[in-house]
């Protein structure tokens, strides 16, 4: 890790982690909303879990150049797992153990060195680190995080599952490494700093092993559908929603091209130095669902907490069966654990977990 880090090249770590949010990068996204800086991710968009689901694969590639066995990738941090007492070791620790040269250094994995960035006041001039603050109470509500994982997964509706599971578990993971404002401006909470701070890595590839479960359950109860017109039909009522016609058909236009667009910089040639991902049709929403497949990767299990993921499939058939089954978010005790509760639609907003237990550490 320390070697990627230290590797300038269009392959090394500071290339990748700056398409997540540096301005400019992707310069062509200003026609996206929320891309006045043409940065190059995409988040609540159709297109958030393709985008992270490729960037997760970059890394990786650039990763395993120094690795010495190649067999393995980027691990993951199940935050659902109630053995975790906040941070996972690999993340929390300042310091390691070098084994090979029989010295404690620094941990690659604790913080970033934003190199490439103008000096700021802030740090005297100094070069700076990526930021943390951790809320360590927020990331201690395991069924929190698990309940969101599983209301988004048993969704028939792709936009359901789609937008519960980028607002929790995912965003409130990332409000839970910067928690409050104070002292994190570089951090996890911003989309342009994000990936520097190397917890971002090991999230998104549990992200992205949710996001492989989606389409193994589905797969396991013989459901799978993975046309435009699954994605497009979920999100219907949205686009039902506007106000006059005209809205409405450019709203639909909208959809069908962030579905189908291949998505950038892994389909730009002059940017992406990896094949594996920049390969003609592997880059869009549809085709990049079949992470394995064309990627080459296969996590090995897909546990929650250590629970049983089959348990799911049964959620998945007594959810199917009920009256009003095409509604989303119905409330169900799923077979999981009793000890979840009920699981139903969440309505307290994303960072809020996290900004409560620092008020609450501060009175
Ligand atoms: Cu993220």
């Amino acid at each position: 890790m320390t070697k990627f880090k230290n590797d300038l090249s269009v392959s090394g770590h500071d290339n990748l982690v700056g398409w997540h949010g540096w301005p400019f990068r992707c310069h062509w996204n200003k026609q996206y909303k929320g891309h006045k800086n043409g940065h190059c991710s995409f988040h609540m968009d159709v297109r958030f879990p393709a985008w992270h689901r490729l960037i997760v694969v970059q890394l990786e590639r650039g990763l395993s150049k120094y690795m010495r066995n190649k067999t393995l990738g980027i691990p993951y941090w199940d935050w659902t797992e109630s053995i975790w007492k906040g941070l996972p070791p690999l993340l929390g620790n300042k310091t390691i153990f070098d084994t090979q040269r029989n010295i404690t250094v620094e941990n690659p994995f604790y913080r970033s060195l934003v190199r490439g960035h103008k000096p700021l006041k802030l740090f005297n001039g100094e070069p700076f680190y990526s930021q943390r603050r951790v809320g360590y109470d927020g990331l201690r509500q395991h069924a929190y995080f698990l309940r969101g994982v599983i209301r988004a997964l048993t969704s028939d509706s792709f936009r359901f599952f789609d937008r519960n599971f980028e607002i929790t578990p995912h965003n409130v993971v990332h409000g839970c490494l910067c928690n409050g404002t104070d002292r994190c401006s570089y951090g996890m909470t911003t989309v342009d700093f994000a990936a520097w701070d190397p917890a971002f890595m090991i999230h998104h590839s549990q992200v992205d092993r949710i996001y492989t479960l989606h389409r193994v359950l589905r797969e396991e109860l013989q459901i799978q559908d993975w046309t435009k017109e699954y994605i497009f039909d979920s999100y219907k009522p949205k686009i039902k929603a506007a106000k006059t016609r005209k809205k409405m058909m450019k709203k639909a236009e909208d959809l069908l091209h962030a579905i189908e667009m291949p998505l950038s910089p892994f389909c730009n040639a002059s940017m992406n130095p990896f094949q594996v991902t920049l390969r003609k049709g592997v880059s869009n929403v549809i085709t990049s669902y079949y992470g394995q497949e064309l990627f080459g990767y296969k996590y090995d299990s897909f546990n929650l907490d250590d629970r049983d993921w089959r348990l799911l499939l049964v959620d998945m058939i007594k959810y199917r069966n009920r009256l009003n089954s095409e509604v989303p978010g119905l409330p169900f005790v799923s077979e999981m654990g009793k000890d979840l509760g009920l699981i139903s639609k969440n309505s307290s907003s994303d960072w809020d977990l996290c900004k409560e237990h620092s008020h609450k550490h501060k009175s």
